[in-house]
């Protein structure tokens, strides 16, 4: 797809955000726009996939470790054809096919089951080495958020990952500075990020998260290892997309009002 397609993409994924949390009255809009162009370039650029077929033997792998970030996931595969676009008015309704948090038997393209930070590291990093084991070909991504990287369970995969050499694993990181309330660094700072992976036995890529064609790029070289796997370390900014959202740790959770939602949403407008 060309940069401007996957532009328009983006942008759509950041309006059905709005519009899904704005319906369900609750949700998590900063750290799901901060993803948006990641998902956009990953679900439309470079992984093997087929909707029509979601339990495909040879696909790529996604598995949402932050998981209160579902709202970017959902649009994503709505847009790329899992599931009716309808669905996404009935988010965190009860007995939906898209609940608060990713449920890998409710909704059809989902992984993983999370919403407890710290554990989809771990599990990206088994089925990484499953797939080795079988000969299957397949790579896994795992998006994690940058507050989630101060669970310990993290690195306890990272080592793992590293030490089976699961070239086949590629991490990425939100990098959005903020968490639930507040910055990273004041609450449990991460920084040097990259010199931490490196000694996990990682290959690191840095990358501006907004960047389409650069974020490609680093897609495409991550998944030409060798022999170590690969973490991107992606420069964004929480609630990227909506001027008043942007940079707000308040708006990790938080629901646009009715001038909100129509504030932004002239703000997303997709190109014809
Ligand atoms: C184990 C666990 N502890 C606490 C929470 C509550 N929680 C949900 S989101 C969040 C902040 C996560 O911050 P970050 O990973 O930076 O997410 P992002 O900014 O990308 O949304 C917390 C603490 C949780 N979901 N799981």
């Amino acid at each position: 797809m060309t940069v401007a397609q996957l532009k328009n993409i983006a942008r759509q994924i950041r309006r059905d955000i709005i519009e899904m949390t704005y319906k369900a009255g609750s949700g998590h809009p900063g750290g799901s726009l901060s993803s948006s162009d990641i998902m956009a370039v990953l679900y439309f650029d470079i992984m093997k996939h087929d909707p029509k077929n979601p339990k495909w033997e040879k696909r790529d792998r996604f598995f949402l470790s932050k998981g209160h970030a579902c709202p970017v996931l959902y649009a994503a595969l709505a847009e790329a054809g899992y599931f009716p676009k309808k669905h996404l008015a009935t988010f965190r309704h009860l007995g939906s096919v898209l609940q608060g948090h990713p449920h890998r038997l409710k909704t059809p393209g989902i992984e993983m089951s999370s919403g407890s930070l710290g554990q989809g590291l771990s599990i990206a990093a088994g089925t990484a080495l499953g797939l080795k084991m079988d000969g299957i070909k397949s790579k896994i991504f795992c998006l994690m958020g940058d507050g989630e990287l101060q669970e310990g369970q993290i690195w306890e995969a990272a080592m793992a990952a590293g030490h089976f050499k699961l070239n086949n694993l590629i991490g990425i990181v939100d990098y959005n500075n903020l968490q639930i309330d507040g910055p990273v660094e004041k609450v449990m700072g991460l920084a040097p990020l990259a010199d931490k992976w490196r000694a996990f036995r990682w290959d690191v890529i840095e990358v501006d998260g907004h960047e389409i064609s650069r974020i490609k790029k680093a897609f495409i070289k991550a998944g030409q290892s060798k022999t170590k796997p690969t973490v991107i370390i992606a420069r964004t900014i929480k609630g990227k997309g909506v001027s008043f959202i942007e940079n707000d740790y308040l708006w990790h959770a938080r629901v646009p009002t009715d001038d909100e939602l129509n504030r932004a949403l002239v703000e997303l407008e997709v190109a014809a």
